[in-house]
C-alpha cells in the first residue's frame, strides 16, 4: 500500500505529510463553476456520474492532491430515504421538515443503496481514472446527528431548536430516527467501498452543540455503530471521523469511536491534540479556512505551526472546515507547495 494518504491513515508517519482539503472541489474554482453552470440543480449534478466524476478529479489535476473526495453531498441520504431535498441559490439546502417518523420507518436501508446507484457509478469512474497513481479515493457520509438536524429543521440552523426539542422531549422517537440513519449510512458507506472508495470520512459538522452525555448518545454512539458495521464488512478500510466543535470531547471520540483517524476543527489546540489525540490515532487538520483565504504570512505562520506540532507522527494536512468560495486559487497552490516543503 504505497499511497501516502493510506500510509498515514494506517498509522505510519509520511514526509511530506499527505494533503487534501475539505470542499476542495467547489465554488472557489473556475472549472467547478463551469460544470455547475451546465446543470440547473445541485442534486442533479450529484446524481450525474459523468459530471460528478469530472468535478471529483478537478483538484487532483490542478494541485495533485493526495486524495480525491467523491463529489456528492451528505443530504443524498435523506433524499434516498424519500425526503424532498433541494438546494436554493444563496440559501443552502431546503428539505421538507420531518414531522412524523412513521413514513420513514418503512424505508428499507437496501432501498437507500438502490437509489444512490449514480453515486457508486461516480466512484467507479473516478477509480478507473486514478488507477496506477498515488491519489487515494475518499468516500463519505454525514453522521446521523448532523443529517437528522437538516431533516428535522428543514435546512441549515443557527440553534437546532427543533431538532433538540425532539431529542430532549421525545428521545425514543428521536432515537428511532438516529437508528434509521445508522443503518442507511452504514449501507451507503459499505456500498461506496465496494464501488472503489479506499478511505471514508464521516462528517459530524454540528456535533459541537451538545452537553457531554447527549454528545455521547447522539454523536459518539451512533457513529461508533456505523464504524462497527463498516469494519465488519471491510476491516482494512480506514475511517476518518470529523466531530466538528466537540472540544475536550475529541479525546472520547479518539478512544471510543473506533475511527482510524480524527479530523480536527480549527479551534483544537495543537499541543493538546499532539498529546491527547495523536498519541492514539492519526490526526488530520486543522488550518483555518479563513487563514487560507487571507494567504501570505498569516497563512504561512499557521501552516508551519501545524506541521511542527503534528508532522513527525501520523498526520494528514487539511483545513479545520471547508474551503470558502472567495478563496484565491494561488493561495491553495501556495499551501500545497508549503506542505510539500517548498
Ligand atoms: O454549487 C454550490 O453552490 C453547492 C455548494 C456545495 C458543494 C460544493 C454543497 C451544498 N455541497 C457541496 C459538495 C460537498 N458537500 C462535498 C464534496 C466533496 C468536497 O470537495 O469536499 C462534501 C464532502 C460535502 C459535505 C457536506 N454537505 C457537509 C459536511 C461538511 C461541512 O461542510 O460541514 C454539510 C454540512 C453539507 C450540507 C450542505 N451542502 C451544501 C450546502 C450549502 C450545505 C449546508 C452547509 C450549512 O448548513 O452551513
Amino acid at each position: 500500500m504505497d499511497k501516502p494518504l493510506l500510509r498515514a491513515l494506517a498509522g505510519r508517519p509520511v514526509t511530506p505529510a499527505p494533503i487534501w482539503l475539505m470542499r476542495q472541489a467547489g465554488r472557489y474554482s473556475p472549472e467547478y463553476r463551469k460544470v455547475r453552470a451546465r446543470t440547473v440543480d445541485f442534486m442533479t449534478l450529484c446524481f450525474t456520474p459523468e459530471l460528478a466524476a469530472e468535478i471529483t478529479l478537478q483538484p487532483v489535476r490542478r494541485y495533485a492532491m493526495d486524495a480525491a473526495i467523491l463529489f456528492s453531498d451528505i443530504l443524498t441520504v435523506p433524499h434516498a430515504l424519500g425526503r424532498e431535498v433541494r438546494f436554493e441559490e444563496g440559501r443552502g439546502p431546503r428539505l421538507e421538515p420531518l414531522r412524523n417518523l412513521k413514513d420513514l420507518s418503512r424505508v428499507d436501508p437496501s432501498a437507500v443503496v438502490a437509489r444512490l446507484g449514480p453515486v457508486y457509478e461516480t466512484l467507479q469512474r473516478v477509480k478507473a481514472e486514478l488507477a496506477g497513481g498515488p491519489t487515494a479515493l475518499i468516500g463519505f457520509a454525514g453522521a446521523p446527528w448532523t443529517v437528522a438536524s437538516y431533516m428535522i429543521e428543514g435546512g441549515s440552523s443557527r440553534d437546532f431548536a427543533a431538532a433538540k426539542a425532539l431529542a430532549y422531549g421525545s428521545p425514543v422517537e428521536f432515537q428511532s430516527l438516529i437508528d434509521i440513519l445508522v443503518e442507511a449510512t452504514a449501507a451507503h458507506l459499505i456500498a461506496q467501498v465496494e464501488a472503489g472508495a479506499e478511505a471514508l470520512q464521516i462528517f459530524d459538522s454540528w456535533a459541537g452543540v451538545w452537553p457531554e452525555a447527549d454528545s455521547r448518545r447522539w454523536c459518539l454512539l451512533p457513529t461508533a455503530a456505523i464504524i462497527r458495521r463498516v469494519k465488519a464488512a471491510h476491516p482494512l478500510v480506514p475511517v476518518i471521523l470529523f466531530p466538528r466543535g466537540v472540544g475536550a470531547m475529541y479525546e472520547a471520540f479518539a478512544r471510543e469511536s473506533g475511527a482510524d483517524a480524527l479530523s480536527l476543527d480549527t479551534t483544537v489546540p495543537l499541543a493538546w491534540a499532539r498529546a491527547h489525540l495523536q498519541a492514539h490515532v492519526p490526526v488530520q487538520g486543522n488550518l483555518d479556512p479563513l487563514a487560507l483565504l487571507a494567504g501570505g504570512e498569516a497563512m504561512e505562520t499557521r501552516v508551519r505551526a501545524i506541521l511542527d506540532a503534528f508532522g513527525d507522527a501520523p498526520f494528514v494536512f487539511n483545513l479545520g472546515h471547508g474551503v470558502v468560495p472567495a478563496t484565491p486559487l494561488e493561495h491553495v497552490a501556495r499551501l500545497v507547495a508549503l506542505v510539500r516543503g517548498a
